[in-house]
């Protein structure tokens, strides 16, 4: 065949690829690496990391390449002993996790978590899900956040799925994807990788589906990327804390970041919010890390992009960015319960205090009306119950954090209050 003949090929075939294929990575460069320390510093020197928050560090520092033996040891055992505390009530999206940590980059000479088939059981976890939605109105036991991590680490670790089931359920228009009424551009970032995933699985023949259904999952993907799109704000996406995810769904499945411009607004605001302490969370630092190193969780097994280890030297003495400034002296704040009606009482903390500190000052002094309890989340305590009404996902209530009458950005254990805030919980449907 003469070349002319082979060129209109290959643009064939090669515009076959793009959708999946393309990568138009958006990167801090290395001169910059050292803006990327705060992050590194606050996952490696986290000394309460357990399980979960230990399957996103462990997961983050491998795909970034960063080797270290000792503390990979470490947080695999965290991990270790969390399956075992927490045993059957593991939720779908945490084994899944789990899974992407302990096989990303293999590291064959570091296994720690015995035979066990992980896998088969996040099979049998994601059935679940589904299962709950056919019971319970469309709602998952978790989350949709949790069933795209399910469907990427099957996809990933050959777990088995339905190509037709994935295509019955990831349908852009499906609430899942909206929390409170809005778009959660956690939830439609992590569904693209998993869409992602699925399509070249389906590209590459390692699974089989009919034209139609591969048709239907690219055109998910085009619609989740340009809902995550129209959440852009000063280069942020959603929030600063789903701004990591999103990136690296449009590094898989958009032309986005191939806008240079877009690309440094981006990472400009990003690591603004990183020098401003905004990721002093381990999960928020496991979080962003990959999509600035140009990572994304596709390539988990992709042992040339992970392998390679940046030159970084983390000391465990790293100062951790940002020392708030904290006087001794008291502030006053609002704080309410609403459910119909509005409870509200003032109350006095000391300067510095975060928001669960007000809501156990106010429970000190009226039990009745403002107890409260919470349970352990990898994003800090989250409220379950408010004068004894429980947040229950088979109804999608939940209990709101608000400021001001805006809902917050951060959980009731990291929420700094200010003097004069007005603060309250309002029993809310997602
Ligand atoms: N992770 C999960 O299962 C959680 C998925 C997630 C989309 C998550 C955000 C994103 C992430 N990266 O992990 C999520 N939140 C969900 C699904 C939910 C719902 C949980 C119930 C369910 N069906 O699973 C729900 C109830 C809608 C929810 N989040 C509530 C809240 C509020 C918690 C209030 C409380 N009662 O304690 C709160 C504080 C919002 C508010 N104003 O009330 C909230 N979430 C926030 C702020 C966040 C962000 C945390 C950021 C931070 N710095 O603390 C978040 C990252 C996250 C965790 N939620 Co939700 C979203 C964001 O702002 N970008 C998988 C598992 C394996 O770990």
């Amino acid at each position: 065949m003469r070349p002319s003949y082979l060129l209109p090929l290959a643009g064939l075939l090669l515009s076959s690829l793009i959708p999946g294929q393309l990568c138009k990575i958006c990167e801090v460069s290395k001169e910059n690496y050292s803006d990327l320390k705060p992050l590194l510093s606050t996952m490696v020197n986290s000394k309460y990391t357990r399980g979960i928050q230990a399957a996103n560090i462990l997961l983050s520092l491998k795909l970034v390449g960063i080797q270290n033996q000792s503390l990979e040891h470490q947080l695999t055992q965290w991990i270790q002993e969390d399956m075992e505390r927490k045993g059957s009530n593991l939720t779908s999206g945490q084994l899944a996790l789990i899974i992407l940590a302990q096989k990303a980059c293999k590291n064959t000479s570091e296994v720690f978590i015995r035979d066990v088939d992980l896998v088969k059981t996040l099979e049998e976890k994601f059935r679940a899900e589904i299962g709950n939605m056919e019971i319970h109105n469309g709602n998952p036991l978790t989350n949709y956040y949790q069933l795209s991590l399910d469907v990427l680490a099957l996809c990933l670790f050959s777990g088995n799925y339905a190509v037709t089931e994935i295509v019955d359920h990831f349908a852009p228009d499906n609430k899942n994807y909206y929390l409170g009424g809005h778009f959660s551009v956690d939830t439609g970032a992590m569904a693209v990788l998993a869409l992602t995933c699925v399509q070249r699985s389906i590209m590459s023949g390692k699974i089989e589906a009919d034209e139609k259904d591969l048709n239907k999952i690219n055109h998910y993907r085009e619609s989740l990327v340009n809902k995550t799109l129209s959440e852009e704000k000063d280069g942020l996406f959603g929030n600063t804390y789903s701004t990591g995810e999103a990136m690296q769904a449009l590094f898989v499945s958009s032309n986005y970041f191939e806008n240079e411009q877009n690309c440094q607004k981006t990472l400009h605001t990003v690591l603004r919010n990183v020098s401003q302490g905004a990721f002093r969370m381990p999960i928020a630092a496991a979080q962003i890390l990959p999509a600035l190193m140009g990572k994304t969780y596709l390539d988990v097994n992709n042992h040339s992009a992970c392998a390679h280890s940046p030159d970084f030297n983390i000391s465990s003495d790293d100062p951790v960015s940002v020392t708030p400034t904290v006087s001794p002296s008291n502030i006053t704040v609002n704080y309410y319960v609403q459910i119909n009606e509005t409870q509200p009482i003032s109350v006095t903390v000391k300067n510095g205090s975060v928001f669960l500190d007000v809501m156990e000052a106010a429970q000190k002094k009226n039990r009745t009306l403002f107890c409260f309890t919470t349970v352990d989340s990898s994003w800090g305590p989250y409220v379950i119950s408010v004068q004894g009404i429980q947040a229950n996902n088979n109804d999608r209530t939940y209990w709101e954090l608000l400021s001001n009458g805006k809902p917050l950005s951060q959980g009731a254990g990291s929420y700094v209050v200010k003097d004069g805030d007005n603060l309250g919980v309002r029993w809310a449907k997602y």
